[in-house]
């Protein structure tokens, strides 16, 4: 193996992370498979157009123009734990959930190992769009659920995915097949417990528009077929990984969070604008990773709450 991708990927394992890497020969097939599922139905289009407008999910399925010599994609994937979040209302504390994957403390962590080995080996790397559960399965990192979730041993579902382009030369790699967990074969315990049905029989790819997650990251209401009573996380929804046996282990990764005081968690309730809240509760939100999604919070706290 090429010592610059042993040196990289020594750098990244020492600093917690997993990683593996493909070549950019595979872009095409990635782009392929997206559009077949469309063609097909199985993904709906117009849904699917919703999400890229709203995530701006414009995938480069073309490595980058300008950074000539790109060969390789880098998948990282990073150990996350779902955090309790305490909050005070009428003078009950309660406890709220934020799934693992929206802390993203390790972002920057990876990206200073990236650009340290840059600097010593020469390396360039640019962040790349492209769909990363796909890759990490393909690539050997990860295997899918039932779920539509991915999986990596030694940390169940528990880990956020970044990929990158880069120039690093790629060794000969290994394109798995897309294929379940082996123990997905003698369990459906996701797809009997997801309130929504989103997880259905016969078909590998969830409805993602009956995805309670798509509802509780999106500004708009909820719509009427939606009980509030299947709410469980303050944002996005944890029923499908917290059933699941592959993450046994793992149920109790979790940070404890930053508690909210009855006066802080009222300013979330009353929906008081970011621009407004005292510093201390705006550094709250910070570490949560909540800044951007503030604005959903008043909305998804009161059902969480209400019911
Ligand atoms: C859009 C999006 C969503 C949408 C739509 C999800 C969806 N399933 O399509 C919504 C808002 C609903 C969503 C929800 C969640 N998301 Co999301 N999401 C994304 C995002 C931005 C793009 C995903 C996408 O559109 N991929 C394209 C689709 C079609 O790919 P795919 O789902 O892997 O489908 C492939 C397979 O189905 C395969 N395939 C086809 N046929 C068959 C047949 C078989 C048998 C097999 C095995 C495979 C297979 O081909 C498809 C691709 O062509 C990614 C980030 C990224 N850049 O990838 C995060 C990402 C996938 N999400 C993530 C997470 C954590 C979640 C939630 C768990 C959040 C939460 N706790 O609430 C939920 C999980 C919902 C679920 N059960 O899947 C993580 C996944 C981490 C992990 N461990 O898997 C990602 C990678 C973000 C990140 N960087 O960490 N998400
Ligand atoms: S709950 Fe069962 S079927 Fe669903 S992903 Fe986990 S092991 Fe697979
Ligand atoms: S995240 Fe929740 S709503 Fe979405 S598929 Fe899993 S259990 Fe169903």
């Amino acid at each position: 193996m090429d010592k610059k991708i042993k040196a990289l990927q020594g750098h990244l394992t020492n600093g917690g992370f997993k990683s593996a890497i493909v070549s950019i020969r595979h872009l095409s097939e990635l782009r392929d498979n997206l559009e077949q599922l469309l063609e097909s139905g199985l993904l709906n289009r117009d849904f699917y157009d919703e999400i890229v407008s709203r995530l701006d999910l414009y995938w480069d399925f073309e490595p980058p123009a300008d950074l000539p010599g790109i060969q390789s994609i880098i998948l990282v994937a990073a150990p996350v734990l779902k955090v309790r979040v305490p909050v005070t209302v009428s003078g009950k504390t309660s406890c709220v959930i934020i799934p693992p994957n929206y802390l993203n403390s390790t972002d920057k962590e990876m990206k200073d190992i990236l650009s340290h080995c840059s600097q010593r080996y020469g390396l360039r790397f640019v962040e790349a769009i492209l769909p990363e559960k796909l890759l990490a399965v393909r690539s050997g990192l990860a295997r899918y659920g039932r779920n539509n979730i991915a999986y990596i041993d030694g940390w169940g579902s528990y880990f956020r995915l970044r990929t990158f382009f880069s120039d690093v030369p790629c060794p000969p790699d290994h394109w798995w097949e897309m294929k379940m967990m082996d123990l997905c074969d003698s369990c459906s315990g996701c797809r009997k417990m997801c309130p929504t049905g989103a997880i259905s029989e016969g078909r590998f790819l969830i409805r993602c528009e009956r995805c309670l997650t798509f509802y509780n990251e999106g500004p708009e209401d909820f719509p009427e077929w939606i009980d509030s009573a299947w709410h469980n996380c303050l944002i996005g929804c944890m029923i499908c990984q917290d059933i699941c046996p592959a993450n046994r282990k793992f149920t109790d990764w979790i940070d404890g969070g930053e508690a909210f005081t009855e006066e802080e968690t009222m300013m979330i309730w009353d929906g008081i604008p970011l621009d407004k809240l005292p510093r201390v509760m705006a550094e709250k939100l910070g570490k949560l990773n909540m800044i951007d999604d503030y604005g959903l919070l008043r909305r998804n706290l009161r059902v969480l709450i209400n019911g």
